[in-house]
């Protein structure tokens, strides 16, 4: 499949994702998500794959929703279209973990992307905002309610009401940042977290993101329920008795996904 907005490479077990609207700091319109889908798609369906990242240029992870789209659209456009969101689901339904390595700017839509990915390690010139409100919008890809729940209410009413941009240090005290890494390493450093990951058994790794995830989406009891079904079916799994006889034959383990 060819590909216009963004760049798809393999780097061993790990999908690679590179938003690649340079002129428009990576501005996020249909065609593009269309294409993240679309490589999330294939990646999710490659046996090979174990985790994929998603980064932008130097500049800008994504500034956003394209402008220049948006600024004439009805309601019934906005509606209708489902614009931009439909393939965002793509995004927040792969199985497999999904690294943001975010550079430069990653705003509005862009730190929407970022946020709905599972982990996000930013370059130390990262800036994270909400500034829809000067555009006379509001967040419409999670800015809302994704933000509070990664850095607290408080915070999420100041990015959103101010649109102040937070560098990667204040993203990284506030938790919605997992590392701050030097602007040169910050590929290196997604990649080989990624293929870090990559390399454990791929139905236990599906399993923690699932329990993370529902973490967010259930009451405690609930969450702790579903966390020990799924340790429970652990041991149904080759790859947990191959990962404990490594251990205790002081060798490493060989997962093979089953
Ligand atoms: N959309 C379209 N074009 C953009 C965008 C954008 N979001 N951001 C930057 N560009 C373009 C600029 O227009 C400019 O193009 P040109 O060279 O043709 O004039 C080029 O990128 C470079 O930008 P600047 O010259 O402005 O570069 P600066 O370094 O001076 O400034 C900024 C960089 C601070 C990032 C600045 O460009 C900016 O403020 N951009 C807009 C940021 C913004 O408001 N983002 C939020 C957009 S709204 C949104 O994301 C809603 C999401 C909802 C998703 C779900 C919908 C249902």
């Amino acid at each position: 499949m060819s590909y216009e907005n963004i760049l798809v490479e393999t780097r061993g077990k790990v999908g690679l994702i590179t938003l690649n609207r340079p002129k428009q700091l990576n501005a996020l319109n249909d065609a593009l998500m269309d294409e993240v889908g679309a490589a999330l798609a294939v990646f999710e369906a490659d046996e090979g794959i174990g985790a994929v990242v998603i980064t932008g240029s130097e500049k800008a992870f994504a500034a956003g929703a394209d402008i220049g789209m948006m600024a004439k659209f009805s309601y019934m456009d906005a509606y209708k279209g489902d614009y931009i969101t439909r393939n965002w689901e793509k995004v927040k339904t792969c199985r497999k973990p999904i690294i943001a390595a975010v550079a430069g700017f990653a705003l509005g839509g862009g730190c929407e992307l970022a946020m709905t990915c599972d982990i996000i390690i930013a370059a130390e010139t990262a800036k994270f905002g909400q500034p829809e409100v000067k555009l006379g919008i509001l967040p419409g890809a999670g800015g809302t309610q994704r933000l509070p729940r990664a850095v607290s209410k408080a915070k999420a009413m100041d990015l959103c009401l101010t649109a102040r941009m937070m560098g990667a240090e204040e993203a990284e005290r506030a938790g919605l940042v997992s590392r701050v890494v030097p602007a040169d390493k910050l590929l290196d450093e997604a990649l080989t977290a990624a293929a870090q990951i990559a390399e454990y058994s791929l139905p236990v790794v599906m399993m923690i993101k699932e329990s993370v995830n529902r973490a967010f989406e259930s009451g405690l009891a609930e969450g702790l329920l579903f966390e020990r079904r799924a340790f429970h079916s652990c041991f149904a799994l080759d790859d947990q008795k191959e990962g404990m006889a490594a251990f205790v034959e002081k060798r490493p383990a060989s997962f093979k996904n089953r």
